[in-house]
């Protein structure tokens, strides 16, 4: 996975907005806003996913398919809802099995945005509180297992004055310091 600034250039959301030359971002600096990342081979990956996965409680598990074939009619909402950026209260768990594409987090205190390109064997954690949003790179399709801690609740709240007041937004300021 690599992380690096993103240029805030307007235009495709799946070009890879890397400036030049590229603002690499440090892992020490994922881990200070608690984004967490593994890298596991594909091949075999299930009992090292299993692992984590035990470690960290995430009980439940499924794939998504993000392209158009694997999606149908919802393809193009999806795809902008993915890119809306929002909070979710639970972490956002995905371990990438084929494909690739762009998760944007926002760094605190800046309020900049770090783009994540992730590629098959990346394990990313997203915290909850954090914001963040998906797009697709220009090869167009990515395939995720997509874990969680009890039930499945993808409700993603978009950034707004409600999210400020958030309790788990106002915890994950606590907890990376602000
Ligand atoms: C999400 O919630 O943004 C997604 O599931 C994006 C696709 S998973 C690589
Ligand atoms: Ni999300």
């Amino acid at each position: 996975m690599r992380a690096y600034y993103f240029d805030n250039v307007p235009g495709d959301q799946r070009l890879p907005h890397d400036y030049v030359p590229s603002r690499p971002v440090a892992p020490e600096t994922l881990s200070a806003l608690n984004v967490r990342f593994w890298t596991i081979p594909v091949e075999g990956y299930e009992p090292r996913v299993d692992e984590v996965a035990k470690e960290r409680g995430y009980k439940n598990r499924d794939t998504i398919d993000v392209s158009k074939a694997g999606m149908g009619a919802i393809y193009e909402e999806k795809i902008k809802g993915f890119f809306q950026e929002h909070m979710h209260e639970d972490e956002e768990i995905r371990y990438i099995l084929s494909g690739s594409g762009f998760f944007d987090v926002r760094e605190t205190p800046t309020d900049a945005w770090i783009r994540l390109a992730v590629e098959p064997g990346d394990l990313l954690v997203i915290p909850a509180g954090i914001y963040h949003r998906f797009t697709l790179d220009e090869a167009d399709n990515i395939r995720a297992l997509r874990l969680f801690q009890d039930e499945p609740k993808w409700i993603p709240y978009n950034r707004g004055v409600d999210t400020e007041a958030n309790p788990h937004r106002v915890d994950y300021l606590r907890s990376v310091g602000v």
